[in-house]
């Protein structure tokens, strides 16, 4: 891991370490449109195919039931389950607080405007599955779909060795009340999705994380103007600020739960002191030969860096900066940071609140903007599954108190049948 001085850097170094490592991608985006050209010309069959070719699965049948997910989901050992069921809970309460209703303004005496949500009708969720299985994404992009109110929830997820799924995801859509799992994984899942097979219907916005294929693809099918995506993807991070508060062995705990993530990683430290920087890279030393997952974290530790400030300020400008995804505030002295951030997908809290806490149970949505993107983007909640439609009602006093600002307008604009709309109106003595 690198280490720089805040001071030291100008203000195109610090562009320049705020800028993520993006692959060339120009291969995988030639085979992913291939993939896509097959899944909308030959449907089920193309599906069967790709998963004997990547999965190495011979699929009968490209979903399983209720019946076969309940079977599965027996499986699952008690302790699971009975986290599933903490994480499912906390994490449906935090989101059904997010469901509201705007208030009906009268913008003038007798002209009412307001807003209604809709859920969107048919939505696709993509849950890795294979060596990565995932099923706390399950349950984040599935509770606010359903509280949402989505009529349709399509769920795809790649087939393991046996062609199933396993015990987890079954119990997660047991739960959900998802009846089906389409046994699709990567670049072709996004396609059927989006295009729809004999058995997979289309959708009209797809949700999940994946690895490049699946990220290509649903920049491919957003691009073909049919579908819409959650959000663009790309390597997970984490930025920490730490300071003589915070412990070592905690931050570098929490810097190498990113790094275990992929080589892609990325996990910054940002520290007020020397000493503290030191003793993390030590603490990072000696926890890391401890993980299962240590050549990914080693390696996603080497592409990362820490930035000693001399200030909580340099701290929180750096931050900003680079908008991560995750944000740890290692400090006991985070109230007073909070009104200073500006760009973050998802914000910890002080020196018990560990990223992974978020990442699974506390309640709040784990699927956040990357990349940057923290700076335009939210990251999924129940806003991601409903649209929202404007009303209007003009009473007979609301035509005669908006009327001549609309015909004034109409007129300077040229738009004749656009002011005779109201002419029409005022003029008649129908409904007065
Ligand atoms: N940190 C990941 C989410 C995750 N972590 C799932 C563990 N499982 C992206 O926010
Ligand atoms: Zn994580």
């Amino acid at each position: 891991m690198k280490i720089y001085k805040y001071t030291d850097l100008s203000k195109q170094n610090i562009e320049e370490l705020c800028l993520r490592q993006l692959a060339d991608d120009a291969s995988i985006a030639k085979s992913v449109k291939a993939i896509i050209g097959k899944v909308k010309s030959a449907g089920d069959q193309a599906l069967r195919d790709y998963a004997l070719q990547f999965d190495k699965v011979n699929l009968d049948q490209l979903f399983l039931t209720k019946d076969e997910i309940a079977q599965i989901a027996s499986e699952i050992p008690d302790d699971a389950r009975a986290a599933i069921d903490t994480a499912y809970a906390n994490i449906k309460k935090f989101h059904a607080a997010q469901i509201s209703q705007e208030a009906k303004v009268e913008t003038m005496p007798g002209v009412s405007c307001w807003r209604e949500a809709r859920a969107i009708a048919r939505v696709g969720l993509y849950i890795p599955g294979g060596t990565a299985v995932l099923p706390s994404t399950f349950l984040m992009l599935g509770i606010p779909a359903i509280l949402a109110g989505c009529q349709e929830i399509v769920v795809c997820s790649p087939p393991q060795q046996n062609g199933k799924t396993n015990c987890f995801l079954a119990y997660c859509a047991q739960l959900l009340g998802i009846e089906k799992i389409y046994l699709a994984g990567g670049a072709q899942a996004i396609a059927a999705m989006a295009f729809g097979t004999e058995s997979v219907p289309e959708v009209y916005k797809i949700f999940g994380p994946g690895n490049r294929y699946v990220t290509q693809a649903k920049q491919q099918v957003l691009a073909s103007g049919i579908t819409a995506i959650d959000m663009p993807a790309g390597p997970s991070e984490v930025l920490v600020i730490a300071d003589e508060t915070a412990s070592p062995a905690f931050v570098a705990a929490d810097l190498l739960a990113q790094a275990e993530h992929g080589t892609d990683s990325q996990a910054i430290l940002i520290a007020n002191s020397a000493a503290l920087i030191t003793e993390t890279l030590q603490q990072i030393e000696l926890q890391l030969s401890e993980l299962p997952r240590k050549d990914i974290a080693a390696q996603a530790i080497v592409n990362s860096y820490a930035v000693l400030v001399e200030n909580m300020t340099q701290a929180m400008a750096f931050s900003n900066a680079y908008a991560p995804e995750h944000l740890i505030l290692a400090t006991d002295h985070y109230e007073e940071l909070i009104p200073q951030i500006i760009n973050a997908g998802s914000v910890f809290l002080g020196n018990l609140t560990p990223e992974s806490a978020g990442d699974y149970a506390s309640g709040t949505n784990h699927t956040l903007p990357t990349s940057g993107f923290a700076k335009a983007y939210s990251g999924v909640s129940i806003d991601s599954f409903i649209k929202k439609i404007t009303f209007q009602h003009i009473s007979p006093q609301g035509l005669t108190a908006i009327g001549p600002t609309v015909e004034i307008l109409a007129a300077a604009e040229g738009l004749q049948a656009h002011k005779n709309a109201i002419t029409i109106r005022l003029k008649s003595s129908d409904g007065y």
